[in-house]
């Protein structure tokens, strides 16, 4: 049984309800956490106030560093044993559970040495003034994280506004809570003080909604769906409270004839079915030039077909999905896709070891996909690689930002002018050339265009979004 931690105490809601934690690979439960209400944030909200005003708004900037590191260092120690939780509550191959958890620990490792790097500008200004700004934090800051890369999403947010000076309110994914709960226990081993990092579980639409609409949060960092980013930012609107929405992506992946095939395979289909292609940047789209698509097709199909699919712990090409909800999700896009006349190329294989109560979805390339067909313009959120063909350059730009999405894109050409061409015209938040992530890239600022939001998290960058510019100007005697 599962607590929330508020104040570097375990506590149970104050309703004393539960909600049960289920395991993606069996679809079985096997755990519960606390089903909280508006009364637990409250809580948390007034610890986490006290400890801004108290111990740590009192910290210099080197001293909350050197906690982040501390920090860095225990996870670091306790990688093993947060990838196996993480492995079990959302279904990770245990590369990926691996991955999240080293993830995490570089991100406090980053912002551990970002702490007492923050700092303002002298402006000049007329004779007789001297004139400076100053980066304050906000105060408290909410975090609604998703159950997709709950490590992940948590360094990025959590670590760059602690970072900043903030203290953080965080309320996990209903279907995602354990790593983080265990994550501010190590916290508060290190030393961070009550009310620096707070957990408060249970569901969006009660817990997450009473946390954006608390008068105590000063900015919102949210990652999730459009419709939930709709509302919460609508929430936060009535009383001018900042936000940051991460609301996901269609990106493309954009093949010229003159790519680099070998290198760009393996990368294609990583994008796409990497955490079971739940992941907000996935390369849900694949752009290929006129002259290769055929080819490439053959080569992508052949990939595809050797994918497996099974349990989190058989460490295979592919874990299950989420949650039955996710798979139905992705079974009704694929339905739609088959209706609309759209080819399937190829699918993996889901193991015989696979659980038929587990959520499980073998990778699917589907060819000639129209640009406006909701596959092609929605989040499926799922392994499902839509391929289409381009005649030339304006009609590749004109198909890579023909959604409502500009998360990630991924350019591959050996054409330097056209490199640089293509970072310009493409609405995306990131460009990769010759890649596509950069593996992982904890440094590089990251966010969208259009509807996949706004404010950027990760790299130093993010820590603008955690504070608020104050201009003061000294006038002389
Ligand atoms: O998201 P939700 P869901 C996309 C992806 C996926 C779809 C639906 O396409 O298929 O969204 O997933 C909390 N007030 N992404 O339904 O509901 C919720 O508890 C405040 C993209 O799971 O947006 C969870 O903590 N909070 C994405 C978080 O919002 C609320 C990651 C995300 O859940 C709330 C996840 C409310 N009213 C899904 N309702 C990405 N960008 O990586 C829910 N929540």
């Amino acid at each position: 049984m599962q607590l929330n931690f508020i104040a570097n105490q375990s506590i149970a809601s104050l309703s004393g309800r539960t909600l049960p934690v289920i395991d993606p690979s069996d679809g079985q439960p096997f755990d519960e956490i606390p089903r909280s209400d508006e009364r637990d944030i409250d809580a948390a909200v007034r610890a986490a106030r006290a400890c801004f005003d108290g111990p740590w708004g009192k910290l210099s900037a080197a001293e909350r560093g050197r906690l982040l590191m501390a920090l860095s260092r225990k996870v670091a120690e306790h990688a093993d044993e947060l990838a196996a939780i993480e492995q079990r509550d959302c279904g990770k191959p245990t590369r990926q559970a691996q991955a999240d958890a080293a993830a995490l620990a570089r991100y406090f490792e980053f912002y551990a040495g970002a702490c007492d790097k923050l700092h303002g500008d002298t402006i000049p200004y007329q004779a007789g003034y001297s004139v400076f700004t100053w980066r304050e934090p906000h105060g408290v800051t909410g975090h609604v994280i998703p159950w997709n890369y709950p490590m992940q999403i948590f360094g990025r947010s959590v670590g760059g506004a602690l970072a900043a000076g903030n203290c953080c309110v965080v309320k996990p994914a209903e279907d995602a809570c354990l790593s983080l709960i265990r994550v501010a226990q190590l916290a508060a081993e290190v030393g961070f003080p009550p009310g620096a990092i707070n957990i408060v579980t249970g569901y969006g639409h009660e817990v997450g909604d009473a946390l954006a609409r608390h008068p105590g949060i000063d900015h919102i960092s949210f990652t999730g769906s459009p419709k939930v980013g709709t509302l919460i930012q609508q929430v936060a609107a009535e009383r001018h409270c900042p936000v940051t929405l991460e609301l996901g992506g269609k990106s493309p992946q954009i093949i010229f004839a003159d790519a680099d095939l070998d290198a760009a395979v393996p990368v294609i289909i990583n994008a796409i079915v990497q955490n079971a292609g739940q992941t907000c940047s996935a390369g849900s789209r694949v752009l290929i030039e006129q002259a290769i698509y055929d080819p490439l097709l053959v080569r992508l199909g052949e990939a595809f077909e050797a994918l497996r699919v099974g349990p989190a712990t058989l460490d295979l090409d592919v874990g299950p999905l989420i949650r039955q909800s996710q798979q139905q999700r992705v079974w009704d896009f694929l339905s739609d896709a088959q209706s609309a006349g759209i080819p399937m190329v190829a699918q993996g294989t889901v193991v015989d070891e696979a659980p038929e109560t587990g959520f499980y979805q073998a990778p699917v390339l589907l060819a000639d996909v129209p640009v406006a067909h909701r596959i092609a313009q929605e989040e499926v959120f799922g392994p499902v690689l839509s391929a289409m063909p381009f005649k030339d350059e304006d009609h590749a730009v004109e198909l890579a930002n023909a959604t409502q999405f500009g998360l990630v894109a991924g350019v591959w050409t050996g054409d330097g002018a056209r490199q640089f061409r293509m970072a310009r015209r493409v609405k995306s938040g990131q460009v990769f050339i010759n890649n596509y992530g950069a593996g992982g890239g904890v440094e590089l600022p990251f966010g969208g265009y259009k509807s996949s939001g706004y404010g950027r998290e990760k790299g130093f960058e993010a820590l603008h979004g955690f504070t608020v510019l104050k201009t003061v100007a000294v006038r002389h005697g």
